[in-house]
């Protein structure tokens, strides 16, 4: 069995294997352990010159390899490109994307540093494994030093549509060295078309009907691999979280009301101030849900160096105390809002206990979110989720009532339809999207991505 190398910007902790690791840690832990192979990424730590060779750690039969990288690279590659120009862009905001050449050269740069220092860790049948958009040109700069390995690449986030993507200077180029992978793996089909699309309007290459694509010499295979959760394994979060000491104390906090729950990094793309305003509109259109609903929204802060997090930060803050200096009582606020992380397991029980899931993103690569929340729930009472149409995870979860994020009103009304819902219809609904996470979880979607790229070898050789 061919090692398998994961790369990402952040790698788990070598010891972390506890209440805070995702699931997605988790998953490809796991996925390492079966073949043992090395983590490469991001220390986390910032360095006054670029290290001669990566740190390693072992646990078992994983190396986790880290490198720091200096101020600059950090604030070229991290903060101002991959944050500041691709995160935007990708979740369709053009009006937040900046762009400098400086910024964007620094990304080529830590890619290069990245494939530099990779490379000599690398045994010639290792399966690379890259990870989101800090790393598009890192095929293009492996291949450079001479790597002839399977590399495959998973975006986590959403590729806009041409249209779209074309408003970014140098496009062309990035694409061109996404093409360097053997398999480009994306969320949605809608992700995969947007690649398809970009490669026929700009000339680039092309799509076939198989997945597999040309671009120039370049030849690879392209899908769509929606990523999961470890579905039993957040059953049981639940189940037991439900009993944990801080649910108990947020159940009884409660008193005989039931709550609205929303939970994400503090970041633009979640849509939170619109799903605040959905939340005013609803205590002003239906008073009946005043004194009886709670909507608390737990989001913790996500790269608060960055002057658009900070200002969406004040938003928020903005919405919460109108909202709770217009409707609130004595005993009742209608807005609970931190700014924490929490444990999994006390996490899974808030879901539980919470009568609706409010995941409305403007856009989303998948939401996980989403998908805890439906695992998290009490077949015999299940919870209602309101999810966005712009998350990927709504190609899966259609028995969710879907809406427009942009669409205040419809949001309102779903939250209402979803506190009135009559039992039997839950359950209809939770059975089917259960069913749906059952079969795809995270463990299915790193076994489908490596078994792809494994053949996509067998493809090569036989031809
Ligand atoms: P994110 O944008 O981070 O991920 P998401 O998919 O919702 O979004 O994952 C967030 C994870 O963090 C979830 O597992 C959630 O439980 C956890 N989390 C959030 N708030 C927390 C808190 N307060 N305490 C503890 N845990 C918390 C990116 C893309 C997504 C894509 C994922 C995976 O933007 O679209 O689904 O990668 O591919």
């Amino acid at each position: 069995m061919a090692r398998l190398v994961v790369v990402s910007n952040r790698t788990a902790a070598p010891r972390d294997r506890g209440a805070r690791a995702g699931g997605l840690a988790v998953a490809l832990r796991e996925a390492l352990a079966r073949s043992g192979g090395v983590w490469f990424g991001w220390s986390g730590d910032i360095a006054a010159e670029d290290p001669p060779a990566p740190r390693i750690q072992e646990a078992g039969n994983i190396v986790f390899a880290t490198i720091p990288l200096t101020r600059p690279d950090h604030d070229d590659f991290y903060l101002h490109y991959a944050n500041g120009t691709l995160w935007p862009l990708c979740h369709y905001r053009l009006g937040l994307v900046e762009f400098s050449r400086s910024a964007y050269e620094g990304y080529l740069r830590v890619n290069h540093l990245f494939a530099s220092r990779l490379a000599p860790l690398l045994r010639p049948d290792d399966l690379i494994w890259v990870h989101d958009y800090h790393f598009f040109p890192l095929a293009a700069a492996l291949r450079d030093l001479g790597v002839k390995n399977r590399i495959g690449f998973f975006l986590h986030i959403p590729l806009p549509a041409p249209e779209v993507l074309t408003a970014l200077p140098r496009h062309r180029r990035l694409i061109q060295d996404l093409c360097c992978y053997d398999l480009v793996g994306f969320q949605t089909e809608d992700d995969v078309r947007a690649f398809a699309s970009y490669l026929e309007r700009e000339d680039v290459g092309r799509v076939d009907p198989d997945g597999s694509f040309a671009a120039g010499e370049r030849r690879g295979e392209v899908g769509a691999f929606p990523i999961g959760i470890d579905t039993q394994a957040f059953v049981e979060l639940a189940e037991t979280g439900v009993s944990s000491p801080q649910t108990l104390r947020l159940r009884e906090s409660m008193g005989s009301r039931r709550f609205v729950i929303g939970v994400d990094r503090l970041d633009y793309s979640k849509g939170i101030p619109q799903r605040m305003e959905a939340f005013q509109t609803l205590l002003e259109s239906r008073p009946e849900h005043r004194g009886a609903v709670t909507y608390m929204q737990i989001a913790p802060i996500s790269r608060g160096e960055v002057e658009e997090y900070q200002a969406l930060r004040r938003d928020i803050e903005g919405w919460v105390g109108r909202i709770n200096g217009q409707f609130g009582e004595f005993d009742w606020s209608p807005v609970r809002y931190l700014n924490k992380a929490f444990p999994r397991q006390s996490l899974a029980g808030f879901f539980r206990e919470a009568a609706v899931g409010l995941v409305t993103p403007l856009r989303d690569g998948m939401n996980l979110v989403a998908k805890e929340y439906v695992a998290a729930q009490n077949p015999d009472d299940p919870g209602v989720l309101v999810l966005s149409r712009f998350a990927g995870a709504s190609h899966a979860l259609r028995q969710a009532l879907i809406v427009n994020p942009f669409d205040v009103e419809e949001m309102a009304d779903a939250v209402h339809m979803a506190l009135t819902m009559p039992l039997a219809e839950r359950q209809a609904r939770w059975n089917k999207m259960m069913a749906e996470l059952r079969e795809h979880t995270i463990q299915s979607w790193c076994e489908s991505f490596v078994t792809r790229l494994a053949g996509s070898e067998d493809g090569r050789q036989a031809a």
